[in-house]
């Protein structure tokens, strides 16, 4: 098989560039490991930057996100069991979030890619990336019990944190940044309307977090040790739980019901540098890897992709190479905004296990310093927005 470019892994990052390419004429090939009904069952991000919303939509895909999305200006926290602010993103910046998950966008891409006739190749084992350093790199594949090989002339390697992409970069080359977070966040989806507003808990039992995917389906999250186990926590476990975390008046507004959905995720901050090597560029949790609190990480996938996009355009165009010389650079601007900002927020609304008291009186200084001062509130407004997209010169 021969293509332009072949793009492993079939993720938000993977199928939302094969269609950004398709729309300047670029034909390629996805390579993804799973089955189409595994991808769609992940249940993860929800809340899309103002410059997420626009990409989808000028691209066509953003009739159901219309429709079915809830907009919204900023977000809650709470803390202390009853001080609380709102950031109000769209008062101070100017730009808007969609609540939307990335299942659906998922379901969007993948109607998007049947109605063009894309190329995926689904349940594709064995994927190992060869002569990426030179001009003429494939990817070799075992697909309904055959060997393969994709003949390419670049290889977008969008398979997440675990896949095989990252890791045929030499070692040598790349400089690897990553911190590990001594909690993680067990996450439930229910079919019970949310509450009106996103709101992050600081509370002294950890951290919680309200969030929506639509009027008829909440998200909801508690932080929990490394060592929990999902069969260790009932639904009314976690509802008591999540409960106790937040204001008595904030949970007695929470309509509680099964959870559809249960699943525990460890936090982690993660960034490779750099995003390229030879004809593979790297996009995505294939990069880097940000604590969810933020909601950063498809985002920051969107952006990647954005950017790769119109890079290999502008080589097809005009046979220059400059914006694919600066890809990695230009992206990690970005992603290093968004890392250091998930970083910051996990500091300041999780409670770690080994604290001292002089670091728990600094968060709560800081949290009451962030209430009570307007510029605070529009730099945080600032970094929850997200860089907006460069320019290229
Ligand atoms: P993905 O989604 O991991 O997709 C990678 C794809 O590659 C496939 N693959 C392979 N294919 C071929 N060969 C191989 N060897 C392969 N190895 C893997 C995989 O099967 C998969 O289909 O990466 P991508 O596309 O870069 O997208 C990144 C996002 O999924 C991720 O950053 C977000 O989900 C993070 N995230 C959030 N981001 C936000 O922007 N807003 C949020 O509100 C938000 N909430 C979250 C989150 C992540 C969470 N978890 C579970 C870590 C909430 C949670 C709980
Ligand atoms: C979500 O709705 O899944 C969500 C919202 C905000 C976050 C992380 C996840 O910071």
């Amino acid at each position: 098989m021969k293509t332009q470019v072949a793009i492993i892994g079939g993720g938000p990052a993977g199928m939302l560039l094969a269609e950004m390419l398709h729309s300047k004429g670029i034909d390629s090939v996805i390579v993804e490991a799973k089955s189409r009904d595994y991808v769609l069952s992940r249940i993860r991000a929800g809340v899309l930057e103002q410059g997420t919303v626009d990409i989808l939509r000028s691209l066509g895909l953003g009739e159901r996100m219309d429709r079915e999305g809830h907009p919204h200006d900023g977000m809650k926290i709470v803390w202390a069991g009853q001080d609380s602010f709102f950031i109000d993103v769209n008062k101070h910046i100017g730009k808007q979030f969609m609540a939307y998950g990335q299942t659906n966008i998922q379901e969007d891409l993948f109607k998007a890619c049947d109605q063009r006739k894309g190329n995926i190749l689904l349940e594709a084992h064995d994927v190992q990336l060869m002569d990426i350093a030179s001009k003429a790199p494939y990817v070799t594949f075992t697909h309904e019990g055959q060997s393969r090989r994709l003949d390419c002339e670049f290889i977008a390697g969008c398979d997440g944190f675990h896949g095989v992409s990252r890791k045929a970069i030499p070692k040598h080359v790349l400089k690897e940044f990553e911190r590990v977070y001594p909690f993680g966040w067990l996450g439930i989806l229910s079919e019970t309307p949310p509450l009106p507003d996103i709101i992050y808990a600081n509370h002294p039992r950890g951290f919680a977090l309200a969030s929506m995917r639509n009027p008829q389906l909440s998200r909801y999250y508690i932080q929990t040790p490394l060592d929990a186990k999902i069969e260790d926590w009932s639904d009314d476990q976690f509802w008591e739980e999540l409960k106790a975390r937040f204001p008595k008046d904030i949970a007695d507004a929470i309509v509680t019901g099964p959870s559809i959905e249960k699943s525990i995720a460890p936090l982690r901050s993660y960034v490779a540098e750099p995003m390229r090597y030879g004809q593979l560029f790297l996009a995505g949790d294939a990069a880097h890897i940000v604590p969810p609190t933020g909601a950063k990480g498809l985002n920051l996938a969107v952006s990647d992709v954005f950017y790769l996009s119109r890079a290999i355009a502008s080589f097809y165009k005009s046979g220059q190479s400059e914006l694919l010389d600066s890809y990695s650079e230009m992206a990690l601007r970005r992603v290093w905004s968004s890392v250091r900002t998930s970083w910051y927020l996990t500091n300041l609304l999780h409670r770690f296990p080994n604290a001292s008291d002089f670091e728990q009186r600094a968060q709560e200084n800081e949290l009451s310093y962030l209430k009570s001062s307007y510029h605070a509130q529009v730099a945080l407004a600032e970094q929850y927005a997200g860089l907006p997209l460069e320019e290229p010169f």
